[in-house]
């Protein structure tokens, strides 16, 4: 029995990476007998400037997705990380216990803040300290997340550890679940960078919702290498993406692969592979549509899981505000 729990942005299109990178592991996880925990992070995606209506929309979006993907609210706690208002009491707490130097070394925040001069938010730069107050407030053991956000949680580790030296044992010393393959899908049109819905163009990564020809459009464009085959070798950095693609959709080995296109060249490699993403995102799409459709139980669902968490995250905070001292008695 460990508790598992992940979260994810609100921010509009969800590419494939975040679906293999975390939400999939997570909903193989939830089967095991554990305690799951999956929010829609709003109050990080605040950190930069979200337009209020679209992001009403992106968050029942976001909860449409999951459910369509597998996650079961009769398994998985699943709600918005703003209706449980312990996760900013308690970011503010471990704020006064994180040094400047350690968030400053975060590459997120680097990554993110490169070139931006002075309007970067103390939001933005303070994003960590929240996921670890995520991360505490519910004895978390894992959390499955792609490779980006390992040094996340590491630094939710660090600061569990000086918490609990400082006023006694109150947090979980929480582990990242980082899968193999699929921990890091890379950009198609880039594969130096990873994929990310944030990046310039859309010829970088493969939204959930992408239609048929949208799907073919990418991939045909997709970078791969001068060499023509299909074989996965390290420094092929493009071919062996596609290759990854095409193993998390179809479910096949990479030697599968390569056996089932030895001495075939990229033309039908990549028209096989539009054919395998389309056989795994439209019945997920319909699912997400059909989802959607029924706004008031999805608004349901959150607020169970909202209720639950809040009764939870309390506990856990009368238990901190004891350790520090605040709490009178
Ligand atoms: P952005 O690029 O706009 O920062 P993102 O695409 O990285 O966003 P997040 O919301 O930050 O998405 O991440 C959600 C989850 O998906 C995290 O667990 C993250 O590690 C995982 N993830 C994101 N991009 C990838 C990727 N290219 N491959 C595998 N996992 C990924
Ligand atoms: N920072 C993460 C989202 C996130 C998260 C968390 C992930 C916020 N809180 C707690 C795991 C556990 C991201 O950008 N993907």
């Amino acid at each position: 029995m460990a508790n598992i729990l992940t979260a994810l942005q609100p921010s509009g299109v969800l590419h494939i990476g975040n679906y293999f990178g975390a939400i999939e592991p997570f909903v193989k996880l939830q089967d095991d007998g554990n305690t799951n925990f999956l929010f829609i992070v709003d109050y990080h995606a605040i950190t930069v400037p979200q337009d209020p209506k679209q992001l009403r929309q992106n968050i029942l979006f976001a909860a449409a997705t999951y459910l369509a993907a597998g996650v079961d609210p009769n398994k998985t706690l699943l709600f918005q990380q703003s209706r449980v208002s312990a996760h900013t009491e308690l970011a503010w707490i471990l704020n006064c216990l994180t040094h400047m130097g350690e968030l400053e070394r975060m590459t997120q925040f680097k990554d993110k803040t490169r070139n931006k001069g002075e309007s970067v938010t103390v939001g933005l730069f303070d994003y960590p300290v929240l996921m670890a107050a995520d991360i505490l407030l519910y004895d978390t053991n894992i959390v499955p997340v792609g490779e980006d956000q390992k040094q996340h949680v590491e630094l939710a580790r660090d600061i569990a550890e000086r918490f609990n030296n400082r006023f006694g044992e109150t947090f979980v010393i929480p582990k990242p679940h980082i899968r193999k393959e699929g921990a890091r899908v890379m950009a198609l049109d880039d594969p130096t960078s990873k994929m990310s819905k944030s990046a310039a163009s859309d010829k970088n990564f493969l939204s959930l919702m992408d239609d048929e020809k949208t799907v073919e459009k990418k991939i045909k464009a997709a970078m791969t290498d001068a060499e023509g085959t299909i074989v996965n070798r390290p420094g092929r950095l493009g071919v062996s993406n596609l290759m990854t693609i095409y193993e998390l959709v179809s479910g096949k080995t990479m030697a599968q692969i390569e056996a089932a296109f030895e001495g075939k060249g990229y033309a039908q490699f990549k028209q096989d592979l539009i054919e395998q993403i389309n056989q795994f995102l439209q019945p997920l799409q319909q699912r997400i549509h059909d989802s959607l459709k029924d706004h008031k139980n999805l608004i349901e669902i959150l607020e169970a899981g909202a209720q639950k968490a809040q009764a939870i995250a309390e506990k856990k905070m009368q238990q901190v505000r004891e350790a520090i001292g605040v709490k009178l008695s």
